[in-house]
């Protein structure tokens, strides 16, 4: 037999299991690659005193990922909520100890509901220290703007020339995802060379709690398994596209993807692909 890939997600924890740590290792099982976690802090919102962001000790993120290397071992890894400078400087460390090929960081600041997922002082560690290493940067509109010096970004047209201005930064891949534009949802995807735009329509919902995090937990599976970049993502975005298709919601509150769907119910939506050299 042969064992599945190893992918490892270094995130927060989401306590009502729609993005986080819970939407990448519910990705990585559709996606039959063996997944492992580091929670980096714990994101619920306490009823009494609103508290919402529940950090953890460095030496318990440390912890985890010497466990998940000493048992196991990673092929590929992303990373989601890091929250301060303190966690990022120490999983640059240990990624960069441990010699992991495929590294997918999602720059995530804001999650849906407002929560404050990475500090201010934050960001220049993520910058210099975390994107310089990634195989690919997957930020969504407002984040590629704060990575651009909040630069605006309103077309598709901005759009891919955050993702050529954003390769500076130095990862080997960015992909900027369109989803808050109007219109279909588009991103592009920069290696240096060539800009690949992903077309899939606009679906009208608001379960999409989770989204980002279950797209770039799908890539960095996809990595691990042998595909390439360009692949990964278009394999990606149909994943995400058809789970969005099938998002729905138990409660009031904004639900999830449904991470079961393309295996349940097929591929919902094909995926445009285009193609510019630059
Ligand atoms: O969707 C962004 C996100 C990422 N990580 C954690 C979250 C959220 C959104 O709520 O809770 C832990």
């Amino acid at each position: 037999m042969e064992y599945p890939a190893r992918v490892m997600t270094i995130a927060g924890s989401a306590a009502g299991g729609s993005a986080g740590i819970q939407a990448d290792l519910k990705t990585f099982q559709e996606l039959d690659v063996y997944g492992m976690s580091v929670v980096t802090a714990i994101v619920g919102r306490h009823p009494k005193t609103n508290k919402n962001v529940h950090t953890l000790d460095i030496e318990a993120i440390e912890a985890q990922f010497a466990t998940a290397v000493k048992q196991v071992g990673i092929d590929g890894l992303k990373t989601g909520m890091l929250f301060s400078k303190e966690v990022i400087d120490t999983v640059a460390t240990l990624i960069e100890e441990a010699d992991i090929k495929h590294i997918v960081v999602d720059p995530v600041m804001i999650g849906k509901m407002n929560s404050k997922l990475l500090k201010d002082d934050a960001i220049a560690a993520l910058k210099e220290k975390l994107i310089p290493m990634a195989s690919i940067i997957t930020p969504n509109i407002p984040e590629a703007s704060v990575l651009l010096d909040d630069r605006p970004i309103e077309s598709v047209e901005d759009l891919k020339q955050a993702a050529i201005d954003l390769y500076n930064l130095g990862a080997k891949n960015v992909l900027v995802k369109g989803g808050r534009l109007e219109g279909p949802a588009i991103d592009a995807l920069f290696d240096g060379k060539t800009l690949t735009t992903f077309k899939a329509p606009r679906i009208q919902t608001v379960n999409t709690s989770g989204a980002g995090c279950s797209y770039s937990a799908a890539i960095a599976a996809l990595l691990a398994k042998g595909h390439s970049v360009q692949d990964a993502v278009y394999e990606a975005k149909r994943f995400i596209t058809t789970a969005i298709e099938y998002g729905f919601s138990y409660t009031e509150s904004v639900g999830p993807t449904y991470h079961a769907a393309e295996r349940k119910y097929g591929v919902a939506h094909e995926i445009e692909v285009e193609e510019f050299n630059k």
